[in-house]
Order: structure tokens, then sequence, then C-alpha cells
């Protein structure tokens, strides 16, 4: 087979390069390893940044998203059980979108499958002569072995896939910092506690009261990396955010029965650059960022506007800067984007080495954080998503 531009990886950042691609004229193939019904159950992320609804608006995939999308103009932080909102909408004028993953994950995948992609169930995917002008891939689906000719290749097959291993060890440089901690998720069919998201900082450790819809709520607690699902059955759970997240919120706080549960290690992760010859990566697949500031999705709708951009500038014009400022100008949102993570993170999470001086700072930084307009518009414009 011979095409445009190989995806490897029908995630988000795949699926809407595959889209976006389509509608400038654009062909691509969609490789993806799992089945269909596997990569849209993934409970994953669930607060977009107004820049990535603009995105899913501009694949034309924002129609259910704007009609049962919840938008949101603040979030709460908690500290010693008290909270105090941050008007993002105010200070920034932008709006966050509460949609989960999994929905704009079905709705980009109705619009691909007009065009007969992903080629879902594909097994041992290659990437061939990235340095050439002529990359190709192969791969292996219902026993026999293909191959696509291709002029790039887009490596969206996220952080345990095969394309960032396709760049030689010498060819790029990793930074990575691993949490010493977990976030134990949990999915119920109940209410929300409250309208907005909620972030607390409590001397038992994190945790986050967010939604997928008015009657479907999404909570996390932190927990050690040790720890095993089976010890947390949904009662402790809900003693448990009902301590951390404070007495208002656990006022407000319906029980039910969790419908999802697991937990996911942290880290921040980048590998430089995001790309080796015709091999562009975007996504997990080029960086990872604890999910504390909302940023993993987002950033891989980021990378692929800069990527898009590039590619339909190159088959429009021959222009090569957009594919040679790939790299720099998706790293430059990145690392903002890591920085934010890491710093929220710090801020909000329990650590092994957090002493009682380091308690009193966190302390101090939300007591800080709530009394300074400044402060606020500092955090607000990060969390809301700082523009492309
Ligand atoms: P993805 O990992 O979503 O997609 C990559 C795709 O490539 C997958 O479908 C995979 O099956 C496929 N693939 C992999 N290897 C392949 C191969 N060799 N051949 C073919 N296909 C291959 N972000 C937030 O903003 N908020 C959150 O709360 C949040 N929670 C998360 C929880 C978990 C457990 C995880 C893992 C991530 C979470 N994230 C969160 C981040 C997440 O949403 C990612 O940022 C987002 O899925 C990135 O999308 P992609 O880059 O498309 O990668
Ligand atoms: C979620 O709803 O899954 C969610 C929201 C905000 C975050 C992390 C996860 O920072």
């Amino acid at each position: 087979m011979r095409t445009q531009v190989a995806i490897i990886g029908g995630g988000p950042a795949g699926l809407l390069l595959s889209q976006l691609l389509h509608l400038s004229g654009v062909d691509s193939i969609v490789l993806e390893r799992q089945t269909r019904d596997y990569v849209e159950a993934r409970i994953r992320a669930g607060m977009l940044e107004q820049v990535t609804v603009d995105l899913l608006d501009q694949a034309g995939a924002g129609a259910r998203m704007r009609r049962e999308g919840l938008p949101h103009g603040g979030v709460n932080l908690a500290s010693e059980g008290e909270s105090f909102r941050i008007d993002v909408e105010g200070l920034t004028g932008k709006q966050m979108m509460v949609y989960g993953q999994t929905e704009l994950t079905k709705d980009l995948n109705d619009l691909v499958a007009t065009r007969d992609q992903p080629l879902f169930e594909v097994a041992d995917v290659a990437l061939h002569d990235l340095e050439g002008a002529v990359p190709y891939v192969t791969y292996r689906k219902d026993g026999a072995a293909h191959r696509i000719d291709c002029d790039f290749i887009a490596g969206c097959d996220g952080y345990h896939g095969v394309s960032r291993q396709s760049v030689p060890v010498a060819g790029g440089q990793a930074f990575e910092r691993v949490y010493p901690f977990g976030w134990l998720g949990i999915l119920a069919d109940v209410p929300p506690c409250d309208h907005e998201l909620i972030y607390a900082n409590h001397e038992r450790g994190f945790a986050l009261a967010s939604m997928r819809s008015n009657v479907r709520s999404r909570y996390y607690v932190q927990v050690s990396l040790d720890e095993k699902l089976e010890d947390w059955p949904d009662e402790r759970i809900w003693d448990e955010l009902a301590i951390r997240l404070g007495d208002k919120a656990a006022a407000g706080m319906t029980r039910g029965p969790s419908i999802e549960k697991s937990i996911a290690p942290l880290r921040s992760f980048v590998f430089e650059p995001m790309r080796r010859g015709r091999l562009f990566l975007a996504g997990d697949a080029a960086h990872i960022v604890p999910p504390t500031g909302a940023k993993g999705l987002n950033l891989a709708a980021s990378d692929v506007h800069y990527l898009h951009e590039a590619i339909t500038a190159w088959y429009g014009n021959g222009a090569q800067a957009g594919l040679d400022d790939y790299s720099a100008k998706a790293l430059a949102r990145v690392w903002k984007a890591e920085r934010f993570s890491w710093w929220f993170t710090s801020l909000m999470h329990r650590f092994p080495d957090t002493d009682a001086f380091a308690r009193k700072m966190q302390v101090a930084e939300l007591d800080y954080l709530r009394g300074s307009k400044a402060a606020q518009t500092v955090m607000a414009e990060n969390y809301v998503g700082l523009p492309f």
C-alpha cells in the first residue's frame, strides 16, 4: 500500500491528526494494535483546554462535545479542609470543557471510520528508512505481512509504542521524573459533589473530585506505589475522599458502587527531539505528564496542531520550515506544561520526604494563592491552557 502519512496509533493523537490531515486533502493510514472497543474503553482524561476544544471543532468532531460536555469557568483548591475557587474564566477570558477522553475518541473514530480507518488489531509494526525520502512501515494483520510506503510517519503510539523506540538511543535524550506515589481513580454513576473540580492537599495525601457528566463522577486519591487495588474496597475510597476533600465537599458527596477502579503511576517524561528524519512523534509517544494539571491529552492535541500545520504546508507549497521547526515549537509548549504539571503535583501531594517544614511551605503557598489575584492568574492561564 501507499499513503502520504502513515500514523502509528489510533488514540486521540493519531485519530485527530488523521482527521485534520484528511480535511486538508492529505491521505493517511492509521495503524492501531488494539480493537476499537478496547481503545474507547480506556478511562483516562476528562478535562479539555480551550485550544483542544477548538481543534476538535476544526476537525468536525465537536458537535456531541458541545451538546454533552460541561463548560467550566473555575476550579477549586482545598487545603486543610478549606477550599477556595479560582475564577479561571474571569482571569483569562477562557473556559475549560469537561468531556471524557473515551467520548472524544468515539467521536473521532466515527469520523475516521468513514474512511475505513484505523486498521485495528495490527501487530509487529516496524518503521523503516526513517532518514530516507521514502520511509515505509511493515506490520502483520490476520496472519499476513503488509507494507505501507509513505512520505511521513507520525508516531502517535503512546509511551509504550514502537515509534520512540525506533529512534537510535544516540539520536535523542530522555528527561524523566518518577513520582513516589500513584493515583487510585474511581468512576461511579453518582452526581458530582460540586459543579466544578476540587483539588485537595491534605496531610493524608492528595485527592481530586472530578466528573464526566452531572450523573457520573470521577474521583482520585493519592496512594503509595505498593498499594493493592484489592485493599481499597469502595467504602474505604469514599471514606478517604470525604476526609481529604473536606467537610463541605463531603456533605455534597453521593456514594455509590464503582464502575471502574484503577491505580496509575505518575511520571514526568520528555523525549527530545520529537523528530527523526521522516518520523515525527506526537502525544504520549514523546512526553508524559502527571495528570495533576490535566495536560496529557491536551498536549497530544497541541502536538497534532503543529504537525498538521507543518505537513499540510509541505504538501501545499513544498515548505520545509514547518517540518524543521516542529520539534522545537512543540517542545516549547510541552516544557511549559511539564513545568506546570510538576509544580502543581509538588504543591498538592504528600511526598515521603515532606517533613514539617515542607508541609508548611505547601500550606503557605496555597494560602498565598487563596489571597493573590496575581498568583491565581498564573495558575489560571496555565490550567486553562497556554496559547499555541
Ligand atoms: P494513547 O496512549 O492514548 O494512544 C496510543 C495508541 O497507540 C493506543 O491506542 C495504543 O493501543 C496504540 N499503540 C501502542 N503501541 C502500538 C503499536 N506498536 N502499534 C500500533 N498501535 C500501537 N491525561 C489527562 O489529561 N488527564 C488524565 O486524568 C489522564 N489520566 C490518564 C490515566 C492513565 C492510566 C494513562 C495511561 C494516561 C492518562 N492521561 C491523562 C494521559 C492520556 O490521556 C494521554 O495523554 C492521551 O491518551 C495521549 O493520547 P495519545 O498520545 O494518542 O496516546
Ligand atoms: C479527570 O476527570 O479524569 C481528571 C480531571 C483533572 C485532572 C486529572 C484527571 O487534573
